[in-house]
Parts: C-alpha cells; sequence; structure tokens
C-alpha cells in the first residue's frame, strides 16, 4: 500500500496549487512548506505522543550539515540545488546478498511509516521530529549479514563541486558513521525519506537519512551512499575529529559532560530556557539493555 514510488506521490503542481492557496491566506510561511507530499504513510506506535512536535521551520532552517557550511541557516541556504536525483545507494561487505538501489528502490525498501522522535544535538539544543521512514533493520535483513558483520559503517555523499562550503568545514569529508550491529537492528534506528508529510528537504539529508533517537544528532548521518557491513568497530567522523570529545557510541546521557560543557540539560527549539536531557534521549526502556554491563563513561 505504501510501497511508493516517485511517481505516485501527489503531482508536485497539485501540491503546490493547494499551498499557494493557503499561503495566500496564511503569509509567507506557508509556501516554505511546499514539497512533494508523499501519501500512504501509516503512523507507527513508535513514536513520541506526549510531546508538541517542533515547527516544520524551526526542523528545515536550523540544521547541521557541514557540507553545506558549519552555520546553522547555511544548509537551508546552500543546499537547494544538490541533485538528490539519480541516487544509488548502495550496500555491501559482510552480507550474502549486496545491493545496489537506485531512488525507487530505496522508496520500496518497507511501507513507509510516520515516527515521532526526540532529536538531541551533542550541542544541547533539541527538536522533535515527525519523520518518514523504515526500521534500518527492513534493509538489513534483506541482505543478510554473515558471522563476520560485527558492526555498519555509513558514508554520506560528498562533492566538492556541489558541495563548495564543504572545504572550510573543518571535518574530514566525506561524513562517516557507525552503530554496532545491534543497534542497527533495533527497530528504533530508522532509515528516513521525509518529514512533515512531504520528501525530506535537502537541507535535512535527502534523499535518505540516519535517525538514531537515542544518541546524538551526529550519529543520524545524511544524504547516505553506502552502508556496509564489517568486522571492526569502524571510523566516525566527529571521533576522526577529536576523540577525546566524541566517542563511538555516543549515546544520549545527561550524566556524562562533554569535556567542554553539561549534557545535563537541552534548549527545546526554539525556546531559549533548558529542560532536563533524559538519559538515552528518553529511550532507556526501549534501548537500554543493549548496553547492560557496559561502563557508559568509558564507552562514551
Ligand atoms: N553528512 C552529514 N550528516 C550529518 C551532519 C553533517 O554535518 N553531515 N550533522 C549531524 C548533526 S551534528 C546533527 S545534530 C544532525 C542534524 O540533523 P537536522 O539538521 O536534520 O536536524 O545531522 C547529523 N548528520
Ligand atoms: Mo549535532
Amino acid at each position: 500500500m505504501s510501497h511508493l514510488r516517485y511517481s505516485q506521490v501527489t503531482p508536485k503542481s497539485e501540491y503546490l496549487n493547494r499551498r499557494r492557496f493557503l499561503a495566500g491566506a496564511l503569509g509567507a510561511t506557508a509556501l516554505a512548506h511546499a514539497g512533494t507530499k508523499l501519501t500512504g504513510v501509516t503512523k507507527s506506535p513508535l513514536s513520541v505522543t506526549t510531546e508538541a512536535v517542533s515547527a516544520f521551520e524551526v526542523i528545515t532552517g536550523y540544521n547541521n550539515y557541514y557540507e553545506f557550511g558549519t552555520g546553522k541557516g547555511d544548509p537551508s541556504k546552500n543546499a537547494q540545488h544538490f541533485v538528490t536525483s539519480p541516487w544509488t545507494l548502495s550496500i555491501e561487505g559482510e552480507v550474502a546478498k549486496p545491493k545496489t538501489l537506485d531512488l525507487d528502490g530505496i522508496m520500496k525498501i518497507a511501507p513507509l511509516e510516520e515516527r515521532i522522535y526526540r532529536h538531541r544535538c551533542v550541542e544541547r539544543w533539541s527538536i522533535v521530529v515527525p519523520w518518514i521512514g523504515f526500521s534500518l533493520s527492513t534493509l538489513l535483513k534483506q541482505v543478510e549479514p554473515n558471522s563476520k558483520a560485527k558492526y555498519v559503517a555509513f558514508q554520506s555523499y560528498y562533492d566538492p563541486k556541489q558541495m563548495p562550503e564543504g572545504k572550510y568545514a573543518g571535518i574530514k569529508l566525506p561524513y562517516v558513521e557507525g552503530l554496532r550491529i545491534d543497534e542497527a537492528m533495533h527497530p528504533l534506528a530508522m532509515l528516513v525519506v521525509g518529514l512533515y508529510g512531504e520528501v525530506l528537504p535537502k537541507q535535512n539529508g535527502a534523499p535518505l537519512r540516519l535517525a538514531v533517537p537515542w544518541k546524538y544528532g551526529f550519529k543520524s548521518v545524511k544524504s547516505i551512499v553506502k552502508i556496509k557491513l564489517v568486522e571492526k568497530e569502524p571510523p566516525t567522523t566527529w571521533n576522526l575529529a577529536n576523540a577525546h570529545e566524541y566517542g563511538f557510541y555516543s549515546n544520549v546521557n545527561p550524566e556524562v559532560d562533554h569535556p567542554r560543557w553539561s549534557q545535563a540539560k537541552e534548549r527545546r527549539l526554539p525556546a531559549i530556557g533548558m529542560r532536563p536531557t533524559l538519559k538515552f534521549n528518553g529511550y532507556e526502556d526501549q534501548v537500554g539493555s543493549l548496553y547492560a554491563g557496559m561502563d557508559l563513561k568509558k564507552y562514551y
């Protein structure tokens, strides 16, 4: 039912007309919310239900995406001409059935679900996002990991021509990330193709990004081109940049401070005031057992 193809989504012109009508009635902000609508999306029980979803303008206007600049407003400004179609995703490494997928193939990995997740950046801001996608585990099972597959490595797209600001980012690109295989197989770990009912905006990591809601935001890698099952813990961008400040695990934890600031509190954008940060970002009941017996100060 929601095995959507890009060709099956509501024609953009029709959607835009509706949006223009609303924009006329409500003012200019509604026009910013004019992406390609995704249909046949079901609501997932894995959602946060009690907290208010952050405004579209906040989620799409305040971003970290260093390939397009280091300022929070840079990605929404600089990523708009980024070419995300055609796209090729390869899933390879320690698997029985490696595959490469185009955009249609990516949209057909699994039925699309809306999941409202908290997103907590290591810099102490947070938002609540209605992501659209499916569990990463669905894709991993399709390629049949072998017994050597202990970790999953992710790689972002990088093209200095399309991403000229990346040269001044101060981090090594392409952006790379990783998860332990049991973390990657956890149903909360999500591959994301949309938000707020629409195809993922470029500044949020189109066409495909990760959302790992119990970890700091930098684990949720954007514009994914490669997923590789590997035997050893893979290198990760922020750990390479500063191993003292950013570990491989990076689970949200109010009890483990960043060397330069406390992680006990956070700002829920656009508010200024601070609220307490929850252990595993509020997902302890679901994911706590993954880390049973681990020293969370050592494996930060
Ligand atoms: N490729 C890539 N992925 C990335 C980043 C980045 O700079 N490049 N920034 C990370 C950080 S620090 C955060 S907090 C989230 C931000 O996601 P958002 O802009 O959709 O809120 O993306 C993560 N994924
Ligand atoms: Mo972040």
